[in-house]
């Protein structure tokens, strides 16, 4: 069986789980500690980051962008729409909020890496401005919710968890429409709200 080496906290190794599952794709989640750099992650990732999908035959497969294309095809395209329209959409959906993950992630690591005296605050207020614009964005016309989704709204909705996990309070301030949708997501795929990470 694949293996997907993961950890509870990534936001993009949860898209993945949710992609995969959402495709009816069984796998094995390997939890891996990425400050630890293991062989095992290293030797199929030489990045030595997570989410990355192990095949059947060995071969490591990341970044995670690269796994739900590759998820996509694996399911006879169960992930994203045929039209090139919508498919157009749906990526772009993926990659906004990858990119507000791709944000955050380097406030965090920011604050974990540096001592406090070298945090630089212009560096995280910008990073913090290009999360606002793209939530305000989404906010302002939540993506639709049909039986029927793609990559995209999972990126969303698990970007969403991510953000409830370490910007509690704050990403949501003033975007009730955000947080609705999000609660509208788990109403209608309550088999992938119980594998959404918890804040
Ligand atoms: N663009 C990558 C980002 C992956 C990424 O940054 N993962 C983080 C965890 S959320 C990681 O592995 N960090 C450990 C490190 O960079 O050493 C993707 O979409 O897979």
């Amino acid at each position: 069986m694949p293996k997907l080496l993961y950890s509870a906290t990534s936001p993009y190794s949860a898209k993945v789980r949710l992609a995969a599952t959402y495709a009816g794709i069984a796998f094995e989640a390997v939890v891996v500690d990425t400050a630890a750099q293991p062989a095992l992650l290293t030797d199929a990732n030489p990045l030595g980051k997570i989410p990355v999908w192990i095949t059947d035959e060995g071969e490591g497969i990341y970044d995670s962008r690269v796994i739900t294309q590759y998820l996509n095809r694996l399911s006879g395209n169960k992930l994203f729409p045929r039209n090139a329209e919508k498919r157009l959409d749906a990526e772009r959906l993926e990659a906004i909020a990858d990119g507000i993950c791709d944000c955050l992630l380097a406030i965090v690591y920011e604050r974990r890496s540096r001592p406090e005296e070298l945090v630089h605050q212009p560096w995280l207020d910008k990073q913090w401005t290009k999360t606002a614009r793209a939530l305000d964005l989404l906010n302002s016309n939540p993506p639709k919710l049909p039986k029927s989704i793609s990559v995209g709204q999972i990126a969303l909705r698990t970007a969403i968890a991510y953000m409830e996990l370490r910007f509690a309070g704050k990403w949501d301030k003033g975007r009730p429409r955000l947080k609705r949708w999000a609660a509208r997501f788990d109403e209608k795929f309550p088999e992938l709200k119980e594998i959404i990470p918890q804040a």
